[in-house]
């Protein structure tokens, strides 16, 4: 099958299916400026996760890690969703309650294309919330909050974000593996899939019969696996697969 038999037989494939989870991770918004973690230009390869994304790196120095997510804040605030995101917008207007999108990003960039419909397995970088009691602001921050103190219990006020070493929210998740399990179509897309438990969603679509696509600049574990895998930019292959 040569590569525009395989988009219009993926197109058939996402046009007819009636359940279907959408899974992304950092590559769906890099197009839109957000940087990834893992691959060239990634934070990961700037930063050590071990320094800013652990709660012991938080208590260690709290000040730090607020000065970098005030700086992601402020950057990622500025990037807008790209034609992937919207694509899977249009997805989820067609298909109500039959697409799940589950996003491993932090960026809020489905929500602002227009997607509804969203589990932020890991969290929402813009929501601050107290590192001790339920206190939480109202509302999105695009900046460091004046005090980072809560005033409710006076102990840290953090990101809510999941850091290594933390649990994810367990409804989200349930609900996440649970709609993994029961759809007819999983897309995997711009994850390298190499962080769990989020990275099991796919392996758990794949034992219960789903069909596969995936859509990333390079191979991952699925590729093989995948009925279909597109190596492009999600920008690009998303709205030709979605129309
Ligand atoms: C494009 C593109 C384009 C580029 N188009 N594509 C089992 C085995 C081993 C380890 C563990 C395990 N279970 C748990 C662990 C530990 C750990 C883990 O998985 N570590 C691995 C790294 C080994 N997991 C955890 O710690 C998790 N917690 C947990 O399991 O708790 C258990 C517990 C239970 C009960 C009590 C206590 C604990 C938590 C994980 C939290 C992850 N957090 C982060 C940071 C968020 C905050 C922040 O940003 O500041 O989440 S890490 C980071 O990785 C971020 C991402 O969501 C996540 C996944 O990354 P993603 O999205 O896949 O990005 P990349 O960069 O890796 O890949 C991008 C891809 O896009 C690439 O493939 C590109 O090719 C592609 N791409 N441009 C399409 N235009």
């Amino acid at each position: 099958m040569d590569a525009i038999e395989r988009h219009a037989d993926a197109r058939t494939a996402v046009a007819g299916a009636r359940s279907v989870v959408a899974f992304t991770g950092a590559g769906v918004s890099a197009e839109s400026g957000v940087p990834t973690y893992r691959d060239a230009g990634g934070l990961w390869r700037n930063y050590q996760a071990e320094d800013l994304a652990t709660m012991e790196a938080f208590r260690r120095d709290p000040a730090t890690v607020w000065e970098w997510y005030g700086e992601r804040r402020r950057t990622m605030g500025l990037c807008e969703p790209n034609a992937g995101h919207c694509a899977l917008a249009t997805l989820e207007e067609r298909l109500g309650d039959g697409l799940v999108l589950v996003t491993q990003n932090i960026d809020a960039l489905h929500h602002r294309a227009g997607s509804r419909r969203v589990l932020e397995i890991h969290g929402n970088a813009f929501r601050t919330v107290c590192s001790v009691c339920d206190y939480e602001i109202e509302g999105l921050q695009y900046d460091t909050p004046k005090s980072t103190t809560c005033p409710s219990c006076g102990a840290w006020l953090r990101p809510d974000v999941v850091w290594f070493g933390e649990p994810l929210d367990e409804a989200l998740v349930e609900r996440a593996f649970v709609a993994a399990a029961a759809c007819d179509l999983f897309l995997s897309i711009g994850s390298s899939l190499l962080v769990q438990p989020a990275a099991s969603l796919p392996e758990v679509a794949l034992s219960s019969g789903a069909r596969i696509i995936e859509v990333n600049m390079e191979p991952t574990w699925l590729t093989p696996e995948a009925d279909w895998s597109f190596q492009g930019p999600a920008g690009e292959v998303l709205p030709a697969l979605v129309g």
